[in-house]
């Protein structure tokens, strides 16, 4: 499938999505998230393909939210239309069955941080900044921001960023609990592969089960999370995986997981 506004790659079973919008720091217009959505589709078709890595195209800029000169244009049913689409390609992203990494290489505003929020977890480059300004348009996220912020970092300092729109450092973010991780600009890719090729060595079960289990378990009470944990453990314990797994570690070798 080609593309023109993100560019898709994979290798060694890690996808990599690059938003490729550089002359609009990779804003997220309507065309560029049906691609997104597109991709999304591939990967989760491709069996093989084991970590998904978002990032942006150039040193500036991860995504600076949407497209503002196409936001300007729509009525209230076109926004309606595209915050949708936004919303369904963002939550398709967060419920892939694969992890997902977020490789922040600049500024991540707007719909880019929501972008971000939606991955597993975040590494930036020292220059990165996220924030989410809708505010200061006039506007709210849209693209899930007002939810998975807040879960993420806390209600306090998710309405602090959202009523005041305000911009944060890399640093600040990691600090926050927003980022994972902050790594030189030239060493972001690197640092991410590296994880990623770290966790494509697991078996492709277990992390089903785990992301799953983290996910569906947030939105939980203790007991009813600690129940969905119990199930998904039984599934893992029945997989080839399991087997290979525990066998291995009795045989003091490394387990080679083949994600059955
Ligand atoms: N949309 C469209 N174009 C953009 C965007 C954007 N979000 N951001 C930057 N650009 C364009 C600029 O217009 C400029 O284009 P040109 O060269 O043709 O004039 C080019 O990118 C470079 O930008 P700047 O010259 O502004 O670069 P600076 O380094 O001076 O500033 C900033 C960089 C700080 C990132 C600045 O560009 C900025 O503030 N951008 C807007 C950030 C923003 O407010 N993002 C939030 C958008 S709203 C959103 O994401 C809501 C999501 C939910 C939507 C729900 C749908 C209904």
């Amino acid at each position: 499938m080609a593309y023109e506004n993100i560019i898709f790659q994979v290798e060694d079973g890690i996808a990599t999505i690059t938003f490729n919008r550089p002359k609009a720091l990779n804003a997220l217009n309507d065309s560029l998230l049906t691609e997104f959505s597109q991709a999304l589709d591939e990967i989760s078709g491709n069996e093989d393909i084991r970590v998904l890595i978002l990032t942006g195209s150039g040193e500036k800029s991860f995504v600076a939210g949407a497209d503002i000169s196409e936001l300007a244009t729509f009525n209230a049913l076109q926004a309606k239309r595209f915050s949708k689409k936004g919303r369904d390609s963002i939550s398709k992203l967060q419920e892939l069955s694969i992890p997902a990494i977020a490789a922040v290489n600049g500024f991540a505003l707007g719909g880019g941080s929501e972008m971000a929020l939606a991955c597993d977890f975040i590494y930036a480059s020292e220059n990165a900044n996220f924030g989410l300004p809708e505010i200061t348009l006039g506007i709210i996220p849209g693209f899930g921001g007002t939810q998975r912020l807040p879960r993420l970092v806390g209600m306090g300092i998710a309405k602090e960023m959202i009523f005041t729109g305000k911009i944060i450092s890399a640093a600040e973010a990691r600090e926050i609990g927003m980022v994972n991780k902050v790594c030189a600009s030239e060493s972001l890719m690197e640092e991410v592969l590296k994880t990623a090729k770290n966790i494509a060595l697991k078996g492709k079960v277990s992390l089903r089960a785990a992301k799953q289990t983290i996910n569906n378990g947030m939105n939980v009470d203790l007991l009813t999370g600690l129940n969905i944990e119990s199930d998904a453990f039984g599934l893992c314990m029945a997989s080839q995986d399991a087997k290979e797994g525990t066998t291995a570690f009795l045989e003091k070798r490394k387990a080679n997981f083949k994600g059955t």
